[in-house]
């Protein structure tokens, strides 16, 4: 009799297992610098959300002098972007900030981070987790800066550089 006792312990594990919360995670972050230091260059990256909802309440970078999160629209072929405070990652979710889409903003990058050939983003969630994500920049048309190495991401378009 006792034996069976041990069982439900043991069938306890798995379940347990299954049930520790999937973390959202980042991947393919990247920099397009602006051809015109003048102007914003701009942020991408790709969430993919974990086994609760949550939501992206800030991204932070100690390598510019200013981060904004906007998303861009298309109406009737004309071109416009507008700020975003915060941004949903339901459960399992792919979320991405790509050209023509989500953005990230940034004013003046700090020439130690390009000559570096990264950046740092923290992004801050509503249930209170802080992801560090290493950005590689990409110079004006996606050729790589610094000593940062491969552009990661092949074909993406200049479209919105040049809206700003
Ligand atoms: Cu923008």
């Amino acid at each position: 009799m006792t034996r069976f006792a041990l069982l439900p312990a043991l069938l306890a594990l798995p379940l347990a297992a299954c049930n520790q919360p999937k973390p959202v995670y980042v991947d393919g972050a990247y920099v397009r610098l602006n051809p015109n230091p003048d102007n914003p260059s701009a942020g991408y990256l790709t969430i993919h959300g974990g086994s609760t909802p949550v939501t992206l309440r800030a991204i932070e970078t100690d390598a510019a002098v200013r981060l904004e999160m906007h998303e861009s629209m298309t109406h009737g072929g004309m071109a416009s972007m507008a700020p975003i405070d915060t941004v949903d990652v339901p459960a399992g979710s792919k979320v991405e900030f790509k050209p023509g889409g989500k953005h990230i903003m940034l004013w003046q990058v700090n020439q130690q981070a390009i000559a570096a050939g990264k950046v740092e983003f923290k992004l801050t969630f509503s249930n209170g987790d802080r992801l560090l994500v290493d950005a590689v920049i990409q110079g004006p048309g996606g050729k790589p800066v610094g000593s940062g190495g491969a552009a990661p991401s092949a074909g993406a378009d200049d479209t919105h550089t040049e809206v700003h």
